[in-house]
């Protein structure tokens, strides 16, 4: 059976360690079903055993240090065949993601990557807000940081507006979410690298605290770029959009157990698999797998 190889890709804070703590727990643990099971395990994976055991006991998980390219690799497979599916994920810190968008640079060890990838998981979080805003719509909420001629901040021009930005020192990692991965998708198709996954999975993390709506109707609304890119690719590179909270809601730092979190009502539910919720395609309440399996190829 070939092996799958797929990235996982998302700015700071998107939720891709989480989701692989948590993912690695299900399938270890085996406490609720899954369309994908844990295939064999080689090596090292002090790491994923450590994160996922933090997630058990309702921990945060620790930011991913810059620079790191941590190996983690998890191993699924199908119930059915009894040929194994190695899937590898490449947690990019999200401050390296940063980085390229910035600099538009990638070294041979990332090109490498990117080059084998057959899925890409991008994931986005629920709880970012700046997506939403143009520089308009801050010159409305904040009209005393705009020019002082009139109190009426609507009649504000862009370029009113535009100017006063241009005081702004420019920081690559304060961009727009959609607009460093809609860049960076670009850059890693196009020449040199021509690096295209086959399909793209979209996660929105943090999904406890999306709005009452669909995946699909978040990404339209919050980020019509991304969504517009995605469609207009989709007849080569067909994409789903899956909605997903790894940890069920929010939960303090392990060094910061006072700060306030909905942890106490979550470690209430017994089966710690049972506290992620995923939505959309028909997975099933829990299944982290059920994006994986779409992104692998094994349902049409
Ligand atoms: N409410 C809620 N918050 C979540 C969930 N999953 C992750 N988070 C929070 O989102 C933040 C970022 O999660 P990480 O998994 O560290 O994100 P990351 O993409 O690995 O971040 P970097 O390592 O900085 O690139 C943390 O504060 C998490 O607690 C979730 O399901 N619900
Ligand atoms: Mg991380």
């Amino acid at each position: 059976m070939p092996k799958v190889n797929h990235m996982i890709i998302g700015v700071q804070a998107s939720g891709k360690t989480t989701f692989a703590a948590a993912l690695w727990y299900l399938v270890d643990s085996r406490e609720v079903d899954t369309v994908l099971k844990k295939g064999s395990h080689n090596g090292d994976y002090q790491y994923l055993e450590m994160i996922a055991s933090n997630w058990a006991a309702g921990w945060q998980v620790e930011r991913t240090p810059s620079d790191t390219l941590e190996p983690i690799r998890i191993n699924l497979k199908k119930p059915i065949d009894s040929d194994e599916v190695d899937l590898n994920f490449l947690d990019l810190s999200g401050e390296t993601f940063e980085r390229i968008f910035a600099t538009r640079a990638v070294n041979s060890k990332l090109e490498e990557l990117f080059r084998s990838m057959d899925g890409l998981l991008l994931f986005v979080s629920a709880v970012r807000k700046k997506d939403d805003l143009s520089i308009l719509d801050i010159g409305l909420k904040m009209p005393e940081a705009m020019p002082a001629e009139t109190d009426d901040a609507e009649v504000y021009s862009a370029s009113d507006i535009a100017q006063n930005e241009l005081n702004a020192e420019f920081v690559p990692g304060n961009a727009p979410q959609q607009i460093q991965i809609v860049d960076l998708l670009q850059a890693v198709a196009d020449v040199p690298m021509n690096a295209k996954p086959k399909r793209v999975v979209v996660i929105i993390s943090a999904w406890d605290k999306a709005p009452a709506i669909t995946p699909e109707k978040w990404l339209v609304d919050r980020m019509p770029l991304l969504h517009q890119y995605l469609e207009n690719q989709s007849t080569d590179v067909p994409y789903r959009v899956y909605g997903v909270s790894a940890q069920g809601g929010s939960l303090p730092k392990r060094e910061k157990p006072q700060t306030p979190s909905e942890r106490e009502h979550l470690l209430k539910v017994k089966i710690p698999g049972e506290r992620i919720k995923v939505v959309g395609h028909g997975a099933s309440a829990h299944d982290l797998t059920h994006p994986i399996q779409w992104l692998s190829g094994f349902e049409d």
